[in-house]
């Protein structure tokens, strides 16, 4: 099942990329050029097995910008912050508008703020903030998470929770091939900024 990772540059998307296909977090990530993909085969609870097909934007990631080819099919959508910045919660608006044309209704968005081993003081959005957010666009209070990739703290709970919600809810995803159709007036809406 295609899942994709939005946010602004810097949250922490292709670390956590990394970690979900390596294991291990690397300090300093060369940029590539293009999209990067893997698919890993996750064990649930009840021992069946759900393969998780992750998608990174490398470089460029300004809302409004990205392919269709990016959100194209995927099953959810993990939306990144970084807790120690507001401004990347609240631009995850603008990701969430970018992505909604090209998934199904029932794929649920997964809020999730990484860099929770930074210190106290550095720290700007607490989970009741997530929480708040996540309230404004309908996304339910289990799909909030706070994790380090650097870390790994809360990482492995994401990942199980990703995986037991998806196939959860797999049996009411529509296929999203009729929302292709809005990708060329889409296309015009395209911005330049932060978000
Ligand atoms: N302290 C801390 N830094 C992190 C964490 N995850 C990523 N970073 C750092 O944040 C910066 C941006 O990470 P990157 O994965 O390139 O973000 P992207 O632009 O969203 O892909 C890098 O310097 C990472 O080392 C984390 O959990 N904690
Ligand atoms: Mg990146």
């Amino acid at each position: 099942m295609k899942i994709v990772l939005v946010g602004n540059i810097n949250v922490g998307k292709s670390s956590f990329f990394v970690r979900f296909k390596e294991g291990r977090f690397e300090e300093v990530l060369k940029s590539t050029i293009g999209l990067d993909q893997c698919t890993k085969e996750i064990t649930l609870s009840d021992g069946k097995t759900v393969k998780i097909n992750l998608w990174d934007t490398a470089g460029l990631e300004v809302a409004g910008y990205m392919t269709s080819n990016y959100y194209r099919f995927s099953k959810g959508v993990v939306l990144m912050y970084d807790v120690k910045d507001r401004d990347t919660l609240n631009c995850l608006n603008s990701w969430i508008d970018d992505s909604k044309p090209y998934i199904p209704d029932q794929a649920p968005f997964f809020l999730l703020g990484n860099k929770i081993d930074s210190f106290a003081t550095e720290i700007e959005i607490t989970k009741q903030d997530a929480v708040n957010f996540a309230k404004n666009n309908k996304i339910p209070e289990d799909q909030v998470f706070e994790i380090s990739v650097k870390s790994g703290k809360g990482f492995k709970n994401f990942i199980d929770s990703v995986a037991n919600i998806l196939s959860r809810d797999d049996n009411h995803v529509v296929d999203n091939a009729i929302n292709l159709r809005v990708e060329n007036q889409n296309n015009q809406n395209k911005l330049f900024g932060c978000c």
